[in-house]
């Protein structure tokens, strides 16, 4: 391993970053890794929906509020109030099932690492006491809040029915919002990330830890009799539509979270029947049974189930040696083998399961695969691109992101999609076609399906960044 001299690191954006990141050693690496905490954590508060994002905090990002009308609850004539929350990409669309990826992920984070988290991310909130990642979470909370509904059951979604020109501002895009009905993805997730919450926020304000633990248990008792209701698009609606055809991992996260919060021992037996094994690990959007792992199995509460520990524990650990085999054998030097629309978050929630297996049983082995894998994305891959931007030479300049088209500036401190094989956009299709599947990246705003970015690609990088800081620190 070669090192980097400090005359080769240039402060780019934000920090001590370089597209020679393929090499450095391991005070620098530590440097690097926080310094893309705060910005990595502020494009939260960028991409807030609903709420004047004022010029002292969001400079060029700043804008008045926007989708603040009433939406029109799908094919009815009844209007109800939801703003607030994050946008969540380079689109408007606010999503209930990806904005609680985000929201677990941070508070994982939180919870896993809190001294990364400072009070000082210049937001609006910024020096009141609380971590500012906190805030920012307590943000998309409230939001998510309004999208249940009385019986329980929470709205997938509120979005247009088409995405605005790539150059509209938060504050330009007022066709019609539309609330898109209820799934139960979308009320397992809500369930889970509110049972979460509450004891985070039991110190700091009780009566909103309250509210966050009765609308867990409202949403989970909304589950316990209604059979699986996945989500599509209606005809005519095309923005995003997180459509999963299997909800019981968000059942289980739910029943894990609310197990954690309450010790009720009906949750822990509910976890241990939905409980899935080894295809129960992951922390996609669409899987969340790797949260209920988590969850459940690092506490604060301990899982009396011993069982069911015992089970979580083998599954984390074989799943992360297969992991480091997958990292080991590739050419690359990291585990995903094939390159999906944000392949970059795949990588990184492999990264998430390595930093948990450490957790469970230290082991270099896990350290020094999610060291590659961070790597890879701070610019060791075949491209040389730190996926990061703004936070070196070869960041990308020109996400598909709508702030960022019309500032003529890329927001900093957010994470692109990554190579994706698929060809899916226009762009892709006609710049990418003839090279490997880990080069089928393009910096360019035209393509979504490369260079888009989004919340919970942010936060699995932010988790990653938290807890990498600590290690190399
Ligand atoms: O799950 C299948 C897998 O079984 C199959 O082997 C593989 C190969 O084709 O495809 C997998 O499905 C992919 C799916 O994501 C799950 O990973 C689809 O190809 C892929 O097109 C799909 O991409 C999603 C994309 O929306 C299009 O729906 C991305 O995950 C998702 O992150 C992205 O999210 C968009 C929102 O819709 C709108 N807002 C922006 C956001 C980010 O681009
Ligand atoms: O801009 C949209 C982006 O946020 C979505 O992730 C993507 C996939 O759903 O779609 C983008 O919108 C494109 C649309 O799907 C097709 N016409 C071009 C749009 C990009 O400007
Ligand atoms: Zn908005």
């Amino acid at each position: 391993m070669e090192s980097v001299t400090n005359q080769e690191i240039s402060p780019v954006c934000f920090g001590m970053h370089t597209s020679k990141t393929r090499f450095y050693s391991d005070p620098q690496r530590g440097l690097m890794t926080q310094s893309l905490i705060k910005p990595v954590g502020r494009m939260f508060y960028l991409q807030r929906c609903g709420a004047t994002l004022d010029a002292a905090f969001a400079g060029a990002f700043s804008h008045p509020a926007c989708h603040t009308a009433p939406a029109r609850v799908f094919g009815s004539d009844i209007f109800l109030h939801v703003s607030g929350g994050w946008h969540d990409a380079g689109d408007y669309g606010r999503y209930v099932v990806p904005a609680c990826k985000a929201v677990a992920d941070l508070l994982l984070a939180f919870r896993a690492a809190p001294e990364a988290f400072g009070d000082d991310w210049d937001i609006l909130e910024s020096g009141n006491g609380v971590a500012d990642v906190l805030d920012e979470v307590r943000f998309e909370l409230e939001w998510l809040i309004k999208m249940q509904r009385d019986d329980g059951g929470v709205y997938h979604k509120v979005t247009c029915a088409y995405f605005p020109d790539i150059t509209a501002n938060p504050q330009d895009e007022t066709a019609e919002l539309y609330i898109f009905p209820v799934s139960t993805a979308a009320t397992g997730d809500f369930s889970a990330v509110m049972a979460m919450a509450a004891p985070l926020y039991e110190s700091i304000d009780r009566t909103f830890a309250k509210k966050c633990l009765r609308a867990s248990v409202n949403a989970y008792e909304f589950l316990k009799h209604t059979k699986p209701l996945p989500f599509h698009n209606p005809s005519g609606v095309i923005t995003g539509e997180y459509g999963d055809e299997s909800d019981a991992d968000e059942r289980y996260f739910a029943a894990c979270a609310l197990y954690q919060a309450t010790g009720q021992s009906y949750y822990l037996a509910d976890a241990a029947a939905l409980y899935q094994g080894g295809r129960s690990s992951d922390f996609g959007w669409a899987d969340m049974g790797g949260y209920g792992n988590a969850v459940l199995y690092f506490g604060p509460r301990a899982c009396e189930d011993d069982f069911l520990a015992g089970r979580i524990r083998a599954d984390l650990l074989s799943t992360a040696e297969r992991i480091c085999e997958l990292t080991e054998k590739s050419p690359l030097g990291i585990s995903i083998t094939e390159f999906l629309w944000g392949s970059n978050m795949y990588l990184l929630n492999h990264t998430m399961t390595l930093l948990l297996a450490n957790d469970a049983q230290e082991n270099e082995r896990y350290l020094s695969a999610a060291r590659a894998h961070l790597a890879y994305i701070l610019g060791n891959n075949p491209l040389g691109v730190n996926f990061i931007t703004g936070a070196a030479e070869s960041s990308p300049r020109q996400p598909h992101h709508r702030p960022s088209a019309a500032a003529g500036r890329a927001m900093p401190g957010m994470l692109v999609g990554g190579p994706n094989e698929g060809l899916h956009d226009l762009a892709a299709k006609t710049l990418l076609a003839g090279k490997p599947a880990s080069e089928r990246y393009i910096d360019s705003v035209e393509s979504y399906s490369t260079n888009e970015t989004a919340i919970y690609w942010n936060s699995v990088l932010l988790y990653v960044l938290a807890r990498m800081s600590k290690l190399d620190a």
